[in-house]
């Protein structure tokens, strides 16, 4: 682990990512012009880099390269700003605020948003088949197919579609938890297991404990997210607050109440700590930022 705090090394670990993204999403000025500057707006300069971090933390833990982590962080961060892009289209969650600035239909228009989400998925997978991740071909070629479930219909598109069907209905709190470990907890996964996957190769032991710590901390990512959407405003979070009440979603708040979802995010938290209790002192950083994800304030 580096020697720096966790506040030192989280702001670290989001510059090295905005760097890394702008060198890696195609420069200003290159043709098609507009699709590329709606992919550069809605990827660079904002979000807080969550999944990028939890990449890191869990390369450092496998003693993983710097150079193979900017990638697999980028391409984390690429898939999450499509996700981002199109999930707040007109068809699907319709909104207009994102980072704290217009979506990315608004500044562009529909048609160029939901390019711009298509081909940073493209580029997520380009990086991941350009650049040397694993030692060995064949985990490389695993961390791809992961990484795509993560992104597919068994995964994060599946979980989005789970939420749109669920708009207005009363779901049971299995159902709620099945969708958020797809829609949100999914690319979590995939944010840790390729992490850990660029570094030295783990026992199937040590990839089940870190398993277990990634669908905890994406779960209680969720949990927060809900409670946050409930009590912070939208100049915090630099997207629409209460949005899902007022689209009369199912959220964990609105199943559980406040209270009860703010103690769930905690047992997840601890949930998720104990997963880590075999890595020892190796496991502070996962720790840290497992911690950072359910106290954060937006
Ligand atoms: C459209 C295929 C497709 C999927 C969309 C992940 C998702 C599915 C939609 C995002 C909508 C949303 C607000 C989900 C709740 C959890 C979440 C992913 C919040 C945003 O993530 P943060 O807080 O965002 O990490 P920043 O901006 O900090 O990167």
């Amino acid at each position: 682990m580096s020697g720096l705090d966790f506040h030192a090394w989280s702001r670290d670990i989001a510059g090295r990512a905005e760097t890394a993204l702008s060198e890696l999403l195609p420069a200003p000025g290159i043709e098609p012009r507009r699709l590329h500057d709606a992919m550069r707006y809605s990827t660079l300069g904002g979000g807080k880099r969550v999944r990028a971090m939890l990449v890191h933390a869990a390369g450092e833990l496998t003693g993983a390269s710097d150079e193979r982590l900017r990638i697999a962080a980028s391409a984390v961060e690429m898939i999450h700003a499509y996700s981002l892009i199109h999930d707040d289209l007109p068809c699907m969650d319709d909104d207009v605020l994102r980072r704290g600035k217009p979506t990315c239909h608004v500044e562009f228009d529909e048609a160029t948003a939901l390019l711009a989400g298509d081909a940073l998925q493209s580029l997520a997978f380009q990086l991941m088949a350009e650049h040397r991740l694993a030692d060995d071909l064949a985990r490389q070629m695993e961390m791809v197919r992961l990484f795509a479930v993560a992104c597919g219909s068994r995964g994060m598109a599946g979980g989005q579609a789970l939420d749109l069907a669920a708009v207005g209905r009363a779901i049971s709190l299995p159902e709620l938890e099945y969708m958020h470990i797809l829609k949100t907890g999914a690319l979590i996964r995939a944010s840790v297991l390729l992490g850990a996957h660029c570094g030295s190769s783990l026992g199937a032991t040590d990839i089940e404990h870190l398993d277990r710590y990634a669908k905890c901390v994406g779960l209680a990512f969720q949990v927060v997210d809900d409670v946050l959407d409930e009590e912070a405003d939208s100049s915090t979070l630099g997207k629409t607050a209460g949005k899902d009440r007022a689209a009369n979603k199912p959220t964990y708040t609105s199943l559980l109440g406040l209270a009860s979802a703010k103690e769930l995010a905690g047992e997840l938290l601890e949930q998720a700590v104990a997963a880590l209790q075999a890595f020892g002192d190796r496991g502070t950083r996962l720790r840290e930022l497992a911690e950072f994800i359910v106290r954060r304030e937006r």
